[in-house]
């Protein structure tokens, strides 16, 4: 099949709103640095072409191209080779919070700091210096585990047609490589790397915190908004209700709270980071900034840092996502209806269980103590029918709006 994007000569990644373009020849960088994700797809070349990125840039920016290019938020990137070469975003970013921290050190006006770094990777395409590649040779990456026919008793087909990024991925992996296996043993790899690279920046800033005078009071936590699903279910992508695209690491180093090494069971979602840090850093009073907001949702997660095998706290059993039923949807949504929680597919997982139930009603239920890669939808086994209708009304408790909210006067 031909496509529509020439082979580029320069290579293009993104850098949050700007753009680096390279002056060098693709040939010239190393493949693993600007790695293919599907390489023998002509559908995704391994790098957009300069003005395919360019046109992205000036949509999602809503300014001309030449203006971008005027601006110069769209930079050359250098590579000469690994010790010569631009930064990437993520260590741009790295390396401008650890100077931010040092210059909160300098300003001695003991005013507390709120900072938020947030990085791309390992965020599609996953591209990553050639030495977190290395770390990771091909024959050591270990792929998911994956019951062939796993997807049959899900719904996911049902409401998503094929072009939805995560089916069409998978499919796109397989013809990409000689098998299944391999192209998930290469995607993997490629995965890890970007994990171990982006782990390398959180490091920057966790150094620069511990040289700095702020080691013992700054509470540190490394989040994520979403996991990533590599293959089961024939699925890869992220906006699956399943476990791996659900689940984010959520780590805290709280001193004088948190132990080194806890690790907490108990379902919590990051509607409870804000109630948490407001918990932790003693703030009290009104959240709302008028009276348009709503009181604050979620819940201080503070009980499992200070006890990480306690199951008890204010928060409900589990812990909800919402996948978004918009794109690719065989399920006909109009306008309004994306704009409603009800429409949407939502998934609950508790301790022991995970309960979806998509728009169309379809249900998949996974008991987590005998089934931990959610293989057998146990949705409509009925002895298990009790358990299932009392996550579905827990569910509809944390998703439908209060009837009625508090009467708190906003601050204004
Ligand atoms: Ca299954």
């Amino acid at each position: 099949m031909k496509t529509a994007v020439k082979s580029p000569e320069s290579a293009v990644y993104r850098r949050g709103l700007g753009i680096f373009l390279t002056e060098t020849p693709l040939a010239a960088a190393p493949k693993h640095f600007f790695r293919p994700l599907f390489p023998r797809n002509p559908h995704f070349p391994a790098l957009r072409s300069v003005s395919l990125a360019l046109s992205e840039a000036s949509r999602r920016k809503q300014i001309p191209s030449s203006k971008l290019l005027a601006a110069k938020t769209v930079k050359p990137l250098k590579y000469v080779s690994d010790q010569d070469r631009s930064l990437m975003p993520d260590e741009i970013n790295a390396q401008w919070a650890a100077k931010r921290i040092e210059g909160f050190a300098q300003e001695k006006d003991g005013k507390p700091f709120f900072l938020a770094v947030g990085f791309i990777r390992p965020h599609l395409p996953v591209y990553a210096p050639k030495k977190y590649f290395d770390m990771f040779p091909l024959g050591s990456v270990q792929v998911p585990v994956i019951k062939p026919g796993d997807d049959a008793d899900c719904h996911y087909k049902d409401v998503y047609n094929s072009n939805q990024k995560g089916l069409r991925y998978f499919q796109l992996l397989k013809q990409s490589y000689p098998s299944t296996e391999a192209g998930l043993k290469a995607f993997t790899q490629a995965y890890l790397a970007c994990v171990a690279f982006a782990d390398d920046q959180v490091g920057v800033i966790v150094d620069a915190v511990d040289r700095s005078p702020f080691k013992s009071n700054t509470i540190i936590v490394f989040t994520s908004d979403h996991g990533f699903n590599i293959g089961p279910k024939d699925y890869l992508f992220k906006n699956a209700p399943w476990e791996e695209s659900t689940r984010v690491p959520f780590i805290v180093r709280a001193p004088g709270v948190t132990k080194t090494g806890g690790i907490a069971e108990h379902p919590i979602a990051l509607i409870d980071l804000y109630p948490t840090l407001a918990e932790l850093c003693g703030l009290e009073g009104e959240t709302r900034k008028n009276d348009q907001g709503r009181p604050l949702d979620g819940h201080s997660v503070r009980p499992f840092l200070t006890d990480p095998a306690s199951m008890k706290w204010d928060g409900p059993a589990g812990a909800i996502s919402m996948i978004f039923a918009g794109e690719d949807s065989k399920t006909g949504l109009s306008k309004e209806d994306l704009k409603d929680p009800m429409k949407q597919h939502w998934s609950l997982r508790t301790a022991r269980w995970r309960y979806t139930r998509y728009n169309n009603g379809a249900e998949e239920l996974d008991d987590h103590d005998a089934d931990p890669h959610e293989w057998d939808n146990l949705a409509e086994v009925s002895e298990q029918a009790p358990a299932k209708a009392d996550l579905k009304k827990q569910m509809l408790e944390l998703i439908q709006p209060a009837k009625s909210e508090p009467d708190i006067p906003a601050v204004k």
